[in-house]
């Protein structure tokens, strides 16, 4: 099981996402966003071992795409960097892979989910985008904007992922879906972000959604395309 965490000046956050890390995890990914504080060495300090992939890009979609190519384990989880993401979940999204799932969805707003960290404009913003994925898709998400899920490695070749921005995660969410994918979700906690500031503008990010939502029921035509960088395929079933 690979986890991937994409972090842009995070090294104060850092020790308490690795301190909630189970330590079974075979591999951990950091992607580095060109930090110019010292994630890269507190990471190193943190857990011997973790591997560092320098992002070339700029974004978070950016980020996970490049992480996720560098994975080798059959599981993929994504964590934030800031604090905000609980590692003792992971064996809640394992669970849900291993009994069946094909992709872990976390959710604040299913029962026994989440959030410290939210405002009202990112709520409703939510809320709306999610109803219109719903309507749109045929999915039936309580929750679209959120980066911690976990899925096999092979919903990687069916998904195709070419984004860069925080608009990554609601593309993964409607790709499985249009994939036919087996969706789960899985309850989740948002903590407060502990250090920093927030690297989401709410007006900004919640267009490239829409705009992505657009693009991918073939409304709108897809202008930010990049070749995808991803394409690993790996056997379903077993942990590594
Ligand atoms: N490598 C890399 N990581 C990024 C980039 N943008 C955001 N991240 C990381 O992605 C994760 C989520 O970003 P946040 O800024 O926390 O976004 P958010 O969760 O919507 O905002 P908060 O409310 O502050 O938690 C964090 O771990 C960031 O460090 C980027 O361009 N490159
Ligand atoms: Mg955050």
């Amino acid at each position: 099981m690979s986890v991937v965490i994409p972090a842009m000046n995070e090294a104060e956050n850092l020790p308490y996402v690795f301190k909630t890390l189970p330590d079974w995890i075979h591999e951990v990914v950091l992607v580095d966003g060109k930090s110019t504080d010292r994630t890269v060495e507190v990471a190193r300090d943190l857990w011997p071992g973790v591997k560092v992939v320098q992002q070339l890009g700029k974004g978070k979609g950016d980020a996970l795409i490049s992480g996720f190519a560098a994975c080798t384990g059959d599981i993929i989880v994504m964590v934030d960097a800031d604090g905000s993401a609980d590692g003792q979940e992971i064996v809640s999204y394992v669970s849900a892979l291993v009994s069946g799932a094909d992709f872990a969805k976390g959710s604040r707003f299913t029962n026994g989910g989440g959030t410290d960290d939210m405002t009202r404009v990112r709520r409703l913003g939510n809320r709306i985008l999610c109803a219109v994925v719903n309507a749109k898709f045929g999915a039936r998400y309580t929750d679209l904007c959120y980066g911690y899920n976990a899925f096999w490695k092979h919903c990687l070749d069916e998904i195709a992922l070419d984004c860069t921005g925080f608009e990554i995660e609601s593309l993964m969410n409607i790709r499985v879906v249009k994939a036919g994918l087996r969706v789960q979700e899985v309850p989740s906690h948002e903590y407060l972000r502990i250090h920093g500031v927030s690297n989401l503008r709410a007006v900004r990010d919640g267009l490239r959604v829409l705009r992505v939502i657009l693009e991918e029921k073939g409304v709108r035509r897809a202008a930010r395309r990049r070749p995808a960088a991803i394409g690993v395929t790996t056997a379903r079933g077993g942990v590594s």
